[in-house]
């Protein structure tokens, strides 16, 4: 049972703040005050790990200016009041259907931050509010962030959520492009401890090489350090992809068709050719290409840096173009594919990209959204299906979108709008009603995203820590009301919205699964924990995988889909909800059965579920079967990449940094968290600062805008470019502690009008910048 608020305790809990997953031990006092929060050493995946931002997690919940109550704004003062739950809603209920009422369900608009991968709210009931408003325009920080390796896998693998990771534990060989683990603690990689296990990779023979305009703390690690031009990654890797076929290195294990579209592709990429572009010597492209296919086992793996940059999709694709040409796709050691013990959507058809295009610039959804960098135009442009009211749901986009001072004019703009969010921010100050989660410690925990793209099989379930106070609602709750008022309904008495939400799903499922009749079995103290417990049990470990809706037969039956789904538009946030479908027959290879949600309790440091195994080609939803090696949508980019070999290289281009101590947007209000090493300041090379004449601070201008920024001079940075970290600029923030550190918005500069073709994904690095003395 959720523990009563009594004596002090030590209880294990996962921390949500990052895709690491680390299992925290926290102290609590009999008051509920966080006493102490340490690495969970019992936890068998992360073994200990704890980084700054998990160590100061008990700061953070307890915020002194974290919202603790519904807020409303009076838009006449611009002022803000405290309301009760009922007010708010009221709100809403009137509100929204107005809106709506007039312009239709495209006049709503909804936008979903990063948080949403990490709250168990974000993974179960996000879909139900993506249904209520049965809108088109539904946005998220995804297409800020991985949309491009979604779209690829999507386009190769016939599922978006079918991501390869690099096998951490058991390759010899890994080339890191674009990220830098030692801070961000992996993404895409969920894997707690990354820096350890880094070394683990070297320790025991193994190399590891990245590729990054900056010399990050990563690289420092790496055995070999390669600067690479921003944005030109796809060269680099066109040039790897031509010397395998070239030196006849090509070892293809997993079927595929297209391979001679992408030796033809890939000709015009001569080493030579792609060592102009990329910075990166003609004889280290051959030499990387040797030693990836000359390796016992190797994985390409590319991160962000590489995902919001021009060529995001056509740069994740040849990344797994290389892991199938060295023979390393889906084999021990190379880059594999997850089974996380949720199931989640049973994915029946082939993935399918730009089925509808935005109103403004007719760009294309992917998978149920559009792209983040339109959603400023869509509020903007007059006309009809413009969004007049948003949702947003714990998002920062001011700060984290592309033109963010854009959005910030188009969200003023808006008749209504509402936030579910912890903070009163950059952008939620635009909403008519804030709407709170209650504390971190008070909220369930599963990761049900997170767990799809880990480098262990493994599940862990933590209870609230803490009970809800009268006047507070789950934030799961908070969802079923608001998908409730935004379509003008009210709780009827004597319904729990949340649990009407929850026997839906559960009877949908069930029903599928032809288990209707076990209604019954389902264990857990609240609706939620049986949905868990359903989903457990019909996934690839679970008791129930080899009579229900794991079995091979789910992926080909009619399209419906399992009611897991039910309501869920199919976004790359509720990346949640979703496990890849393809769990089909696992249950059968040797795996553990028997797991339901019991067994999570018992094991509440977490349970391994054992290394990544072979999962192609079962896990393929491709027509043709096969893993497709040469998507047309990308080949259409790749004459694109083509034609650009002969542009001129800006002399100056900016990139993004993360920092340790960093959120994004949402950290800086604890205080041990900013100040030293974490500052908004713009690396920049000595010789770049010399040969501009700058000191202190200088003016930064892009086609999109112009910021005075501090200089921060380090070798650690190529010349010609400089690097702004993000999700800074709290200048008009009501958080104390942020706003006294508050720095500048990098995304002042970075330009919605430019973005990833295939995918619509934002570009946030290469971005051209002039440097002037402030
Ligand atoms: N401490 C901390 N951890 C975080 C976050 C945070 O804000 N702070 N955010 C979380 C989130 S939302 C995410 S998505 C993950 C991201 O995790 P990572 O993908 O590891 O992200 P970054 O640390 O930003 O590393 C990206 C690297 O790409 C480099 N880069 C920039 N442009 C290019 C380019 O054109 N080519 C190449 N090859 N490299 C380039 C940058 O210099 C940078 O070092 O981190 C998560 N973890
Ligand atoms: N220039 C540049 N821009 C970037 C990036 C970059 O590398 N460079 N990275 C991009 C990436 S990878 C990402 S993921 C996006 C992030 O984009 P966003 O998700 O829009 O931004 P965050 O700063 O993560 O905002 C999270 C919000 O959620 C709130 N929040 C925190 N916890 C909860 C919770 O439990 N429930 C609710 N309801 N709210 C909560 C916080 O208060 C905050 O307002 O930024 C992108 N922007
Ligand atoms: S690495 Fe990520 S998950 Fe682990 S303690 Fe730090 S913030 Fe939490
Ligand atoms: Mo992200």
């Amino acid at each position: 049972m959720t523990p009563a608020t009594n004596a002090p305790r030590t209880l294990p809990r996962t921390c949500p703040l990052c895709e690491a997953v680390c299992g925290l031990e926290i102290t609590l006092d009999a008051q509920g005050h966080v006493t102490a929060v340490r690495g969970d050493k019992a936890d068998p995946f992360s073994r200990g790990f704890i980084c700054p931002k998990g160590a100061t997690l008990g700061q953070l919940d307890e915020d002194p200016d974290r919202l603790t109550a519904p807020m409303i704004r009076d838009r006449a003062t611009d002022t803000w009041r405290a309301a009760s739950w009922a007010e708010a809603f009221g709100i809403i209920r009137e509100r929204m259907p107005q809106v709506t009422g007039a312009y239709g369900n495209q006049s709503a608009g909804l936008y979903l931050g990063n948080p949403n991968a990490h709250t168990l709210a974000g993974a179960l009931y996000v879909p139900i509010l993506i249904r209520a408003l049965a809108t088109r325009n539904l946005f998220s920080a995804s297409t800020a962030d991985q949309m491009p390796k979604q779209v690829s896998s999507g386009l190769m693998f016939g599922d978006p959520l079918t991501v390869a990771v690099p096998d951490l534990d058991r390759t010899d060989y890994l080339l890191m492009l674009g990220a830098n683990p030692l801070e961000s603690n992996g993404s895409l990689c969920t894997a707690p401890d990354f820096p350890g296990r880094l070394k683990a990779l070297q320790q025991r023979g193994g190399k590891f090489v990245v590729v990054d305009p900056r010399r990050t703390r990563t690289a420092k690690l790496a055995d070999e350090h390669l600067f690479v031009r921003p944005g030109s990654d796809a060269y680099l890797l066109f040039g790897i992809v031509r010397t395998l076929f070239a030196e006849g290195l090509d070892t293809v294990r997993v079927p595929v068709r297209g391979l001679e579209q992408v030796r033809t592709a890939a000709a015009p990429f001569t080493p030579e050719v792609v060592a102009a572009r990329t910075g990166v010597p003609a004889e280290t492209v051959v030499r990387l290409a040797r030693e990836l296919a000359g390796a016992a086992t190797a994985a390409v793996y590319a991160r962000i840096g590489t995902c919001t940059a021009e060529f995001g999709t056509v740069t994740q694709w040849l990344v797994d173009v290389i892991n199938v040409l060295t023979g390393n796709l889906d084999a021990p050691g190379g880059a594999m594919f997850a089974n996380g013990a949720a199931l989640g959507i049973v994915r029946t058809r082939a993935f399918r990209l730009g089925r509808w295009n935005s109103r403004v610039r007719g760009l294309p959804e992917a998978m149920g959204e559009l792209p983040v960098a339109t959603l400023a135009d869509e509020i903007l442009t007059p006309g009809d299906g413009r969004i007049r009211a948003m949702v947003t749901v714990a998002g920062n986009p001011v700060l984290s979108a592309p033109s963010g001072p854009r959005l910030a004019d188009a969200f003023a703009s808006l008749e209504f709008m509402v936030s579910v969010d912890r903070y009163l921010n950059e952008t939620t100050r635009y909403a008519d009603v804030i709407l709170p989660p209650p504390r971190i410690l008070q909220s369930p925990h599963y990761d049900f995203a997170l767990l799809n793209f880990a480098v262990r099989n493994y599940a862990r379930y933590s209870r609230p820590l803490l009970p809800l106070g009268a006047d507070q609602l789950s934030e799961s709750e908070i969802m079923a009301r608001l998908a409730l008022a935004i379509t003008g309904q009210e709780a009827q008495p004597g319904v729990d919205p949340l649990a009407a939400v929850d026997e839906f799903v559960i009877a949908g499922t069930l029903h599928k699964a032809g288990m209707a009749d076990r209604r019954g079995d389902l264990l857990g103290e609240n609706s939620t924990e049986q949905r868990i417990d359903l989903m457990l049990r019909l996934g690839p470990y679970g008791e129930w995988a080899a009579e229900g809706g794991s079995r091979p037969q789910a992926r080909r039956d009619d399209g419906v889909g399992t009611a897991a789904e039910v309501g869920a538009a199919e976004t790359a946030t509720e990346i949640g909800a979703a496990d890849t479908a393809a769990e089909v027959g696992v249950a059968g290879e040797g795996t553990r059965g028997g797991l339901n949600l019991q067994v999570l309790l018992d094991n509440p440091h977490g349970l391994d579920l054992g290394p990544l195994r072979p999962r192609l080609p079962g896990l393929l939803l491709t027509a043709s079967a096969r893993v497709e090696l040469a998507p047309e949508a990308l080949l259409a980019d790749v004459a694109r990449l083509h034609e650009r070999l002969g542009d001129d290289a800006p002399a100056m281009v900016l990139v993004g940094r993360r920092q340790l101590r960093s959120n994004n947007s949402w950290l800086h209000n604890v205080p041990p968290l900013v100040g030293g090493s974490n500052r908004c300041t713009l690396h920049i090379h000595p010789d770049d600062l010399n040969r501009l004449g700058l000191d202190g601070h200088a003016v930064v201008k892009s086609a999109a805008g112009a910021l005075t920024v501090e200089l921060e001079p380090t070798e650690d940075i190529m010349p010609g470019v400089v690097s702004l970290p993000h999700g800074w600029g709290h200048g008009d923030s009501e958080q104390t502690v942020a706003r006294a550190h508050a720095g500048v918005n990098a995304n002042a500069l970075t330009d919605d009008s430019l973005v990833d073709a295939p995918s619509g994904n934002a570009v946030f690095n290469g971005v051209p910048v002039t440097l002037t003395p402030a």
